[in-house]
């Protein structure tokens, strides 16, 4: 069971997220090729051998998607602009996808949704990727050149533009455990685009609010991190990862240093020079997203540092092996708000469940109960003085999972990957009890 609309107040915005190398079609409207692209298109990267190529072709069908945001009773759309679209060298516009993205936001308005935007979902153009991508000092100016293009073109109607979608992922996930494009393994990488993904935030939020654009914030993702057993050399572990995870991003953008228990393994491969950025990378933010899925538990692996083994705990899991740990979500807002944020506004920008389809597509009632459960975690936050602005619930529809390519099914809306039909199950019909015109 969902909570009712009135359990939170009335400027409360309920929404759902896509991003565009997920939905889009990647192949469609002159986009480049991105990193995603080519690592998509390398044996053993992604799963089941898929790319975002034609995705749910959203491209062609961005009307019906948006009409099912209206018609389930939400108030905002979380998308992302796609860097590899817009840029396809990585520098020079394409026209055609600026006028895409053009219409999409006029669509938003048109059906009473607040377009929230992210500037960088992970759609890094190839011909950037070339020159050493999020490695490269370089990105930060890059980014900030393909961010205030798009602002120039959308920016007027805008509620709000997060510059990056989950910087653990594009630097750590993609850098050192190499389960993302670019798909490396070394320390001296990751270290380097952990602080350059900061840079890039830093030095295109500045510039953004010198165009004039308002309501600036950036989408981090948390995972509970805790110790396996009782030893210290899993509280160790456990604190190691919480420090790389859920306090090296927030730290630096709120004018924090970074982590000490970070640094001990980081430190030595930062780029020369990183101290004088940090005040930079602190810009003034206007929000904050959170993404919130899981726990993992960490224990003490050998060899290098970090010394870090992670396993699941023994609460049920979604179809990605996730824990199912609502609390988790309740702890991060209240430990966020208290430790970094304060007051400022809060979006949950993130939240959802893969569950497999069974033969009848739209029964996903677990999803109901995750999503349910959710939003009273969230609720709690709330009531404990965090000021949490909104939930978007990832996502509108099922779409390609990354290197989990379409096994995962996250959505509202089931997609047939072969008919490109849409079919709202359950829990798109749960927000539309709570949200839309019947409630
Ligand atoms: O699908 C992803 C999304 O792109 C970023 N956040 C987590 C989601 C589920 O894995």
């Amino acid at each position: 069971m969902l909570p009712k609309r009135s359990d939170f107040p009335p400027g409360f915005l309920f929404g759902a997220a896509t991003a565009a190398y997920q939905i889009e079609g990647s192949a469609f409207g002159g986009a480049g090729p991105s990193h995603w692209d080519t690592f998509a298109a390398t044996p053993g990267n992604v799963i089941d051998g898929s790319s975002g190529a034609r995705a749910c072709d959203h491209y062609h069908l961005w009307q019906t998607d948006l009409d099912l945001m209206r018609d389930a009773g939400f108030g905002a759309y979380r998308f992302s602009t796609s860097w590899a679209r817009v840029m396809p060298d990585g520098r020079a516009p394409n026209p055609e996808a600026l006028d895409f993205y053009d219409r999409l936001v006029d669509g938003m308005l048109e059906r009473g949704l607040q377009p929230f935007a992210t500037l960088y979902h992970w759609d890094l153009p190839a011909a950037l990727a070339d020159k050493g991508g999020w490695r490269n000092r370089d990105v930060a100016g890059w980014f900030t050149d393909y961010a205030r293009l798009v602002h120039a073109r959308l920016g007027d109607r805008l509620a709000a533009t997060a510059t990056l979608n989950e910087p653990w992922c594009i630097a750590w996930l993609s850098h050192f455990l190499g389960h993302h494009a670019p798909g490396l393994r070394d320390i001296r990488a990751a270290s380097r685009a952990m602080h350059h993904v900061l840079l890039a935030h830093g030095t295109a939020s500045r510039a953004l609010r010198a165009d004039g654009a308002g309501n600036l914030g950036i989408v981090l993702n948390f995972e509970t991190a805790q110790p396996r057993d009782d030893s210290a050399q899993a509280a160790a572990s456990a604190a190691t990862q919480d420090a790389i995870y859920n306090q090296w991003f927030i730290r630096a953008v709120t004018g924090q240093p970074y982590p000490e228990a970070a640094m001990a393994g980081i430190g030595p491969h930062l780029p020369e020079g990183w101290q004088q950025d940090m005040d930079l990378v602190a810009a003034p933010l206007d929000w904050l997203g959170v993404n919130y899925y899981t726990r993992k538990l960490h224990g003490h692996a050998p060899g290098h540092w970090p010394n870090n083994a992670d396993s699941d705990g023994p609460l049920p899991k979604t179809q990605m092996g996730w824990e199912i740990r609502p609390e988790g979500l309740t702890e991060f807002l209240i430990r966020l708000s208290r430790d970094h944020v304060g007051d400022l506004p809060v979006y949950v920008t993130e939240n959802g469940m893969s569950l497999a389809a069974g033969p009848d597509v739209t029964d996903d009632m677990p999803r109901v109960a995750f999503i349910g459960d959710h939003l009273r975690a969230a609720r709690a936050a709330m009531d404990q003085g965090v000021n949490l602005r909104g939930f978007f619930y990832w996502s509108l529809l099922d779409n390609y999972e990354w290197a989990f390519g379409y096994g995962p099914r996250f959505g509202l809306v089931h997609v047939d990957y072969t008919t490109m039909a849409r079919t709202p199950k359950a829990s798109w019909h749960a927000f539309r009890r709570m949200l839309g015109p019947d409630r």
